[in-house]
């Protein structure tokens, strides 16, 4: 059968799992719908551009009637545990999924061999491949698909490897027969919605991005809302917190996929070291990775948020005095919000 095939042709390209879903999410809409009049997207204006074609596939992509939903494990078994660097107040903590190569580049050649394998069975047929790259909601079709469920949280999880893989899918044409959902295991838990250091999750299921330390350090291009600074710790790209205190990632699984392998030593580097980078340094040691949408100044600001957070030293203190007169304004008003902090600036 052709869509068992699908499964395996998409295990052997190395992705962890492979399903099929039909493509309504009226529910899903209008849980989107309320996050956005909610504004709980901030300046992601890109999530209310496009209308219902993020919920409605066959608006996205005409003639679509499946999605083949993927999951690709992406923690590295040569990094540093999160958790790990949570007590290491000096050290930089970058997500985990953002060390190694940008997964959309990964993922989406291993889509497209996907399709094509597809195509050579079938001949032409219709479809698109999407990794993060356009009005799709990805976790909503994973679910249905039967790759895990929608965790308090708000990412996808699975029992058997926690939640630590990403996303991509392929919209269709054909009438495969779909997967069935699992059910949801959170059961009475609110771990994730305790240990949000910023209270981002203020309801189950529900993330408002604008406290959501990810959002805050990727996403967001100018000044970090000051309440929040002190509460990002030494978080300079994304945040792993609500995943690392899961019990369902107990059960996690490496990733063997040797591009996530960390580049540079950023698994645990030093946030002067990362401060003292100048833009050539950063574009080169960046390259190829989703570090780069941070850009070099929000870099800046994201270390110098983290130095005023780590403990006062002359070391600390200098690395953020050498950049007082940094031609960004947004970067010079986040290092004179630190050096207050070390109470080196009055
Ligand atoms: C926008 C976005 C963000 C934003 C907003 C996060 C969010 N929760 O939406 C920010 C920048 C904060 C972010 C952060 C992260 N992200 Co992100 N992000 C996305 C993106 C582009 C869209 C997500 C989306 O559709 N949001 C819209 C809102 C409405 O969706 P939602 O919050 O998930 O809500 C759903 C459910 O919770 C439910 N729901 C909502 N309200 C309610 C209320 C009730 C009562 C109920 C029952 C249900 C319910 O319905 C909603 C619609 O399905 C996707 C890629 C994609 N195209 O899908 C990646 C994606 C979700 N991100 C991903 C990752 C890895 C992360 C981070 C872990 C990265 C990091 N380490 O820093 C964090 C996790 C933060 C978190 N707890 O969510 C992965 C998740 C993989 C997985 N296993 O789930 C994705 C799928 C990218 C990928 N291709 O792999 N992200
Ligand atoms: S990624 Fe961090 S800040 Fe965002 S919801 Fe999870 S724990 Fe909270
Ligand atoms: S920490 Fe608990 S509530 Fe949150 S996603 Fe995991 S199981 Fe669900």
């Amino acid at each position: 059968m052709l869509a068992g095939k699908i499964k395996r042709w998409g295990m052997e390209l190395g992705f962890e799992q492979v399903g099929i879903c039909d493509t309504q999410l009226a529910e899903h809409e209008t849980h989107l719908q309320e996050w956005l009049d909610r504004n709980f997207h901030g300046s992601m204006h890109y999530m209310a551009r496009h209308g219902v074609k993020r919920s409605r596939p066959e608006q996205l992509v005409a003639g679509t009637v499946r999605v083949i939903s993927v999951r690709m494990n992406y923690l590295s078994p040569k990094s540093t545990p999160a958790d790990h660097l949570m007590t290491q107040p000096a050290t930089a903590l970058i997500s985990r999924y953002a060390l190694g190569r940008d997964y959309h580049k990964v993922m989406r050649k291993k889509l497209q061999k996907l399709a094509n394998r597809i195509e050579a069975e079938t001949g032409p047929f219709g479809y698109r491949a999407f990794v993060d790259s356009a009005p799709v909601l990805e976790k909503a079709l994973a679910e249905k698909a039967g790759l895990g469920w929608i965790g308090k949280h708000s990412n996808l999880l699975n029992r058997q490897t926690g939640s630590w893989f990403f996303l991509g899918e392929i919209y269709t044409d054909l009438p495969l027969p779909v997967d069935r959902p699992v059910a949801n295991h959170c059961g009475d838990c609110v771990r994730c919605l305790d240990a949000c250091p910023t209270g981002a999750i203020v309801g189950p299921y529900q993330v408002d991005a604008r406290k959501c330390i990810s959002y805050l350090t990727i996403e967001l291009k100018g000044s970090i809302p000051e309440h929040l600074r002190g509460l990002m710790g030494n978080r300079i790209f994304g945040c792993d917190d609500c995943q690392v205190v899961c019990p369902w990632n107990r059960f996690a699984q490496h990733s063997n996929e040797t591009d996530f392998n960390p580049r540079h030593g950023l698994d645990a580097a030093g946030l002067v070291e990362l401060f003292g980078w100048s833009e050539t340094e950063f574009l080169r040691r960046t390259e190829g990775s989703a570090i780069r949408r941070a850009s070099y100044q929000g870099w800046l600001r994201n270390i110098a948020v983290a130095l005023g957070n780590a403990p006062t030293s002359e070391r600390v203190v200098s690395a953020l005095q050498s950049r007082l007169d940094e031609p960004s304004e947004i970067v010079r008003e986040h290092v004179e919000w630190a050096l207050r902090k070390h109470r080196a600036l009055t």
